[in-house]
């Protein structure tokens, strides 16, 4: 009897743990950004030492023109105030360069976003395209584009770079528990000025920049 109780019990527990562990998982495509503003000079604030971090290591198979074990990489930590989303990106990369013409095609990180979560095939008045490259030159496209809605600092170290930008939000209800469409993208320039490799945290073709439709989403906690 005794050993049957001792049983349940074990049972009992394993199955709280699973689902708590469960409860406790991060959602796939799910980033959290929690509430803080840092000082945007591309140094790990305290403040984002505790921000959860996501892998952008995903790569975009038909435009990899290098082996993907040396295609760059970056994490990215997530935080936001009353007007902005901010963004802590640490890149890996071991060949730093922005000789190629295309903004896009440099050295450089993108972070796409749908205020509204309409999740639309276009891009609308909220959605936009904001990228900033190894050296901090800031660019971007989309309908809801605008240069002024960015600022960004970056610092090279040995392992790549560091960008930490701050987007102003306009179409979003900055409160916690406000979801938005995000994605996350790291172009690669490797050893010849072009493009080499691109990689990303989700969806991992070359259309965010068109269509909002297939990006990940990020909370506001
Ligand atoms: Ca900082
Ligand atoms: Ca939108
Ligand atoms: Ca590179």
């Amino acid at each position: 009897m005794i050993r049957f109780l001792y049983f349940c019990l074990i049972i009992s527990f394993a199955t709280n743990t699973w689902a708590q562990d469960q409860k406790n998982k991060p959602l796939k495509g799910v980033a959290i950004a929690k509430k803080g503003t840092p000082v945007l000079d591309a140094k790990m604030d305290e403040i984002w030492k505790s921000c959860p971090k996501y892998m952008v290591n995903q790569p975009i198979t038909e435009s990899l023109e290098i082996d993907s074990k040396d295609m760059a990489t970056a994490t990215v930590r997530l935080l936001w105030d009353d007007g902005h989303l901010y963004a802590l990106w640490v890149i890996k990369d071991s060949e730093l360069s922005a000789d190629a013409g295309d903004d896009w095609a440099q050295d450089s990180v993108e972070l796409f976003l749908d205020q509204n979560l309409a999740r639309s095939t276009t891009y609308e008045a909220d959605d936009a395209q904001y990228r900033v490259n190894y050296e901090g030159k800031i660019s971007g496209q989309g309908t809801g584009y605008d240069e002024a809605d960015i600022k960004a600092t970056t610092l090279k170290n040995k392992k790549g770079y560091i960008v930490e930008m701050a987007i102003r939000t306009h179409a979003a209800d900055m409160k916690a528990g406000t979801v938005m469409g995000i994605e996350f993208q790291v172009n690669d320039e490797h050893d010849r000025a072009q493009r080499d490799a691109i990689a990303k945290w989700f969806h991992t073709k070359d259309d965010s920049w068109q269509d909002t439709s297939t990006f990940g989403k990020v909370q506001l906690k």
